[in-house]
């Protein structure tokens, strides 16, 4: 089982590597305004979790530089998932708001839909 799931695990980096997308250009001042809100998210994920390559794959697409924290082989970044972000799952989003609290969003859709709403993605 541990074998199957590391073969899918790589089958479906290698698929994402050979598809991934081409990062969106924008202007300078553009991209730094973005950089500046992105500076505030940081996602949980695992790095062969086909959720987590969907998230990432829309990092990519629109240039977003959000940390991407491993919560699979780095004991702290699990630790801090599970106890603040409430269960271990990923992905998972941490928002620091603009009055400095911490929110933590699962679910790869929504994370996606938020990243779209709030840094103003043009649609599809
Ligand atoms: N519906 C969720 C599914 C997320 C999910 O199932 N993630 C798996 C990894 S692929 C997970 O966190 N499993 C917990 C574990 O492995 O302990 C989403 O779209 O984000």
């Amino acid at each position: 089982m541990k074998l199957i799931r590391w073969f899918l695990g790589r089958l479906i980096l290698t698929i994402d590597f050979l598809t991934r997308p081409k990062p969106l250009t924008r202007q300078a001042e553009a991209q730094d305004r973005i950089d500046a809100l992105t500076k505030k998210l940081s996602i949980y994920q695992f790095s062969a979790c086909p959720f987590c390559v969907k998230v990432r794959r829309q990092l990519r697409k629109n240039s977003l530089k959000i940390e991407l924290r491993d919560a699979k082989n780095n004991a702290e970044h699990k630790e801090e998932l599970m106890r603040k972000g409430g269960k271990y799952k990923v992905p998972c989003l941490r928002i620091e708001t603009k009055t400095g609290d911490i929110k933590w969003l699962y679910e790869s859709n929504e994370i996606i839909a938020y990243l779209k709403t709030e840094l103003m993605l043009s649609p599809e």
